[in-house]
């Protein structure tokens, strides 16, 4: 058991932790970063399933801080697989030669404020405790997974795997009977390469997905070289966007054109591939007439794809409008289900029983199966950073601060806890954007903000709960402004029985957001209550 102290200590080495772990360094700053795992890379080293691929553009999914590290990094494809993007992180890691201040294998257990100090003391599971004036939570949005609690689990025979820890060895499907629980994002990238492998796959389906085609194929020289001749340019235009991500927005309605031109707009989007379908219009998220175009269109090509009708009727999405859960992307997903080897199960109407020795109970009947594959999400935005529930002034605990919902100013901080700052925390753009380009910004703002104090003399910084209250309302109201608080989704919470059903994301965008978080930095970090330790003591 150690006891060490810097001046900053960070919760996470992936692409957060590890890009503040650097401008830590660049302020002279002693940082020490905690990270679970025994590597770098967050999200891309824990979600490991066959098929992991994102959902950005690769020319657009990597930092932009290094001019010479986006120049020299090639990609291979259009869309990186996560080995690739893992291998990716590793390569920042050693080119910063981040990993000597990084606790690899280290999870933190508690994190609590001394009020008398101005300090965190972090303790983690093998007893070590950091104490920093600063922390960072780099924790991630999708880092704690969801298992539910099936009935006879224990009794299951073969092995379990969740998409979010999968085996560094890779699992082999040969020859086995494989059942897959979930159809979100996870499950359909992986399905179309278990199917290839299993001699069965059997698909538990609670609610079917809107997934569009990835078209992914190999880097082209010409469009790889575009992006590099103006890579600056581009990042910055990326900035002031919506999502953080260059795409062709079609700015109108669906509604102003007629069906024959909806048709065409469609069809092209579905041939170019990706999430930019969603910009096929500018209202799909805001107007039910309009996403219903879209959605209709995304059914008549599920239903073209698969040969069963009745297969096909199971798979339809209805009961959200289409981007309001977070669009899937795949490669081959819907024509799997066209293989003599997979079979769909529905469980909306008849839930998962129990788990048997041998397999899965649906509606008094077993389906055998050898592996089972949990793609079933995260406690998403909330669950990491109330898992380790900091302790801040006065006795505030973070659970029971947000036992309503996540309070936070601008996502970046919570009142009650001074110092702590969150990475895409819940209030800001984070899973709504290209998760890269948001945790630059927060990056480059704590990192400021930091370097502010530091000149100023001052030691302590937390929101002030009349700001925090009008941020909070002010993220509902943009949420409400739009289809997607009618989706059950982990957006809202709604995965986890019990959780509290609150917006998570802001939906302003990450351009309005960026001038937000600068407007209020340049007038000296408004919102916020900012102190020197005597001083505060004494006022108090
Ligand atoms: P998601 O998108 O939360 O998907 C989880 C899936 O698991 C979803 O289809 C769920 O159905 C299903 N699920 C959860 N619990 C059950 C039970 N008890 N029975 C049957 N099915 C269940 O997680 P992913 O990992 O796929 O994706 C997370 C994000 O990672 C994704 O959005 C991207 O941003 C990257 P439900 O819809 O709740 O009915």
């Amino acid at each position: 058991m150690t006891s060490s102290t810097a001046d900053v200590v960070i919760v996470g080495a992936g692409f957060g932790g590890m890009y503040m772990l650097h401008k830590m360094r660049g302020l002279g700053l002693r940082a020490i970063v905690l990270e679970r795992a025994t590597g770098v890379g967050g999200t891309w080293y824990w979600n490991r399933y066959p098929g992991a691929r994102c959902d950005v553009e690769s020319m657009q999914y990597s930092y932009s801080f290094d001019p010479q590290l986006q120049q020299e990094w090639n990609w291979s494809e259009r869309f990186a697989s996560q080995p690739e993007i893992l291998s990716y992180a590793n390569h920042v890691a050693d080119r910063l030669d981040l990993r000597r201040d990084i606790r690899f294998e280290t999870s933190v257990t508690s994190a609590a404020y001394d009020e008398a100090s101005q300090s965190w003391m972090v303790g983690t599971d093998g007893g070590d405790t950091v104490t920093a004036r600063f922390c960072v939570m780099a924790t991630g949005c999708l880092s704690t997974s969801r298992q539910p609690d099936f009935p006879g689990l224990s009794n299951f025979k073969g092995k379990t795997y969740h998409t979010g820890h999968w085996p560094h060895e890779g699992v082999d499907f040969t020859g086995k009977r494989v059942g897959v629980i979930g159809t979100g994002s996870s499950a359909i990238q992986a399905i179309p390469v278990i199917a290839e492998q299993a001699a069965h796959l059997t698909v538990f389906q609670r609610t079917p997905n809107f997934s569009i085609p990835t078209r992914n194929k190999a880097m082209d020289g010409a469009y790889e070289g575009w992006w590099k001749k103006d890579y600056p340019k581009h990042r910055n235009l990326a900035r002031t966007l919506r999502a953080g991500v260059i795409t062709n927005l079609n700015d109108m309605s669906a509604l102003s054109v007629d069906a024959a031109e909806r048709q065409r707009v469609y069809e092209d989007r579905w041939a170019l591939g990706g999430t930019s379908f969603m910009a096929s219009f500018n209202d799909l998220s805001v107007n039910k007439a309009s996403n219903d175009t879209a959605a209709e269109f995304v059914r008549s090509k599920i239903r073209a794809t698969i040969t069963d009708p009745a297969v096909a009727e199971i798979l339809l999405p209805h009961n959200h409008p289409i981007g309001t859960k977070r669009i899937c992307v795949d490669s081959h997903y819907y024509e799997t289900y066209n293989r003599p080897n997979v079979s769909l199960v529905d469980v909306r109407n008849s839930p998962i029983e129990t788990i048997t020795a041998d397999g899965v109970m649906v509606a008094g009947r077993e389906y055998p199966v050898d592996i089972i594959v949990f793609a079933t999400g995260f406690d998403a935005m909330t669950g990491t950073l109330v898992g380790i529930n900091p302790h801040g002034r006065d006795g505030a605990t973070l659970a029971e601060e947000w036992e309503a919902g996540p309070r936070t100013y601008l996502g970046l901080m919570s009142a009650q806890f001074p110092n702590l700052f969150m990475i895409t925390g819940p209030g800001s753009p984070s899973v709504l954007s290209n998760m890269i380009v948001s945790i630059e910004q927060h990056v480059d703002w704590v990192s400021d903000c930091i370097a502010y104090m530091n000149r100023n003399g001052l030691t302590a910084i937390e929101p002030r709960r009349d700001a925090q209250d009008a941020w909070v309302e002010h993220v509902n109201e943009m949420a409400f402004r739009t289809l997607y608080p009618t989706a059950n989704s982990w957006y809202m919470g709604a995965n986890i029985p019990g959780k509290p059903q609150v917006f998570m994301p802001y939906i302003g965008g990450v351009g309005a957001y960026r001038v937000k978080c600068d407007d209020v930095a340049a007038k000296g970090y408004e919102g916020f209550e900012l102190g020197a330790g005597q001083a505060r003591a004494a006022a108090e």
